[in-house]
């Protein structure tokens, strides 16, 4: 069933009955074939609809991917800077809808209205930067080793590229993948969370407006069994890029790997702050504070363990209290909130969980438990800032991925312990050190195991010009933005163009070795 649907731009607020958006395929919105939706609901008001959703299944997946490779060729041949064009006026549209996209974002992820216009300047970053690759695009231009012979590689599109991603950058991820994949000439099918459906239905709409052919772009809302796993199994989707947690990941991998398909895995967190003595505490505080409690800890960058030297730590702790405390719980969408809800019900029972355990095996300073009670905050996913102390590296603290407002804090003597504690973890994305010593500061650029590592910084707001992925459990040795994020999307080809006129071997007729000088000098002749 391809029942076209006008998407409306919701202004979910203030509209009594929630509208229902359409899958987007081939440059059209449409009802899914199962005519099946599913509700996505504001996680600071559950009462609140944002709107309905096609379900997605197996058989919409493969409208999608066909409406991808139906726009591959005349996309791939489209000059990489007139793509570039097209990346570049997207940017500008998402910036001069900010305010819009970033008020929806709110409304459906919960985040702050601050980090939500945050979370929309990172999509824009990224196309304005991936615009400008539209005229770079780097590839190397070498001498070769033989005489009149050019040597030169070019990166080329790989196809269909099937982006799945995850709801806490809701914005962000999914133009952090889109933008690469389009400059460098692949078509997509995108993916988005379940529980931010109309976060990504708001970019597509703009990817239209800005001029993307049909089918260039194609979006399928649902769930991860019925359309993540589909497009990953999918023959005709080479390329899969995936954010989200590490079991999902696994099994993406196991899939991906039967086909030999390009993947790129963006997964879990445990970051640590390492705190030394001769830090400046104030700022140490602050940079903890933000990195542990911002977007209410559910960042892959969150900090979730602070690693203090042991001299420092009581006077650390006290000031982390007392700032923790003045942290105001509430909706994004109030001015005065700090820390806005979890994303859904299961992520507080989540965080309910660890709290228990650290109710059991350390000490709970701070929190501990979630808010259902205050006025104003029945209805929402509200987990109070946590603090609990006395957690050992290997504790189950110290080493789960919590992605919530739960932060451990560990002691240890030195400097060295510091740097066996935090690299003691599967993961290795983000981490940090707060010191005055340049040395010290030095050594930990050198010794931190992880993707990302700030000197005298929280563990979080990575920019998108730099490379950004995790060692270890983290990823799969792929990266985004950057760079570095065109090498998930294309392939690499050689090219060696011979203007001798003469058969040349490499390897064999550039060799002058004095093996060779010596049968010259025998007279029996090397050539
Ligand atoms: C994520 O949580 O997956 O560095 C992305 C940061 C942000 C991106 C986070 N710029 O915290």
């Amino acid at each position: 069933m391809t029942q076209t649907l006008e998407p409306r731009v919701s202004e979910a607020e203030t509209e009594p009955d929630a509208p229902t958006f359409g899958h987007f395929i081939g440059g059209e919105w449409r009802a899914s074939g199962s005519g099946r939706t599913f509700e996505s609901r504001d996680p600071a008001d559950t009462r609140r609809v944002i709107g309905h959703f096609q379900a997605g299944d197996a058989a919409d997946v493969a409208e999608a991917v066909r409406a991808a490779e139906q726009a591959l060729p005349a996309w791939r041949a489209t000059p990489a800077p007139k793509r570039g064009e097209i990346l570049y006026r997207f940017g500008a549209l998402m910036a001069q809808h900010k305010e819009r996209l970033a008020r929806a974002m709110t409304s459906e992820m919960g985040k702050v209205l601050a980090e939500s216009r945050g979370d929309v300047q990172e999509g824009i970053d990224i196309a304005y930067l991936m615009a400008g690759e539209g005229r770079r695009m780097f590839g190397d231009t070498v001498p070769s080793e033989l005489p009149d012979k050019w040597a030169m590689s070019i990166r080329q599109p790989i196809g269909v590229a099937g982006l799945i991603t995850p709801w806490n950058f809701p914005m962000a991820i999914p133009c952090w993948k889109m933008m690469p994949a389009l400059v460098t000439g692949n078509t997509v099918v995108l993916k988005p969370a379940s529980d931010t459906p109309h976060c990504a239905v708001l970019l597509v709409e703009l990817i239209h407006e800005a001029g993307f052919p049909p089918g260039t772009v194609n979006l399928v809302t649902g769930s991860g069994e019925e359309v993540g796993i589909p497009i990953v199994e999918s023959p005709d989707v080479p390329v899969i890029s995936f954010t989200g947690s590490n079991e999902t990941g696994k099994r993406i991998a196991a899939i991906a790997a039967r086909r030999l398909k390009r993947l790129s895995l963006e997964l879990g967190g445990k970051n640590g702050i390492v705190v030394m003595d001769d830090a400046d505490l104030d700022l140490a505080v602050d940079g903890i504070v933000w990195s542990a409690f911002g977007t209410t800890g559910q960042r892959c960058t969150a900090c979730s363990r602070v690693i203090v030297l042991e001299p420092t730590a009581d006077a650390l702790l006290a000031r982390l209290v007392e700032k923790t405390a003045t942290l105001s719980l509430g909706p994004g969408s109030d001015p005065a909130t700090d820390v806005g809800p979890l994303i859904n019900a299961a992520a507080v029972e989540k965080v309910e969980r660890y709290a228990g355990l650290a109710r059991d095996e350390a000490r709970i300073v701070i929190g501990g438990s979630p808010v259902n009670d205050r006025p104003g905050l029945e209805h929402g996913h509200f987990f109070e800032p946590t603090i609990v102390d006395g957690v050992r590296p290997m504790d189950r603290l110290g080493q789960d991925e919590i992605f919530g407002p739960l932060l451990s804090i560990i002691r240890v003597p030195d400097y060295d312990a510091a740097v066996t504690a935090l690299n003691q973890t599967r993961y290795g994305l983000s981490s940090s050190i707060y010191t005055r010593d340049t040395n010290t500061a030095f050594r930990a650029m050198r010794d931190f195991e992880t993707g990302i590592v700030y000197v005298n910084a929280g563990t979080i707001g990575a920019e998108t010009h730099l490379p950004f992925g995790g060692w270890k459990g983290t990823g799969n040795g792929h990266r985004e933005a950057g760079h570095a994020a065109l090498d998930t999307y294309t392939e690499w080809k050689s090219i060696y163009v011979d203007y001798s006129g003469r058969l040349q071997r490499a390897q064999i007729d550039n060799q002058i070795d004095d093996q060779a000088d010596e049968q010259d000098d025998d007279g029996r002749g090397a050539r």
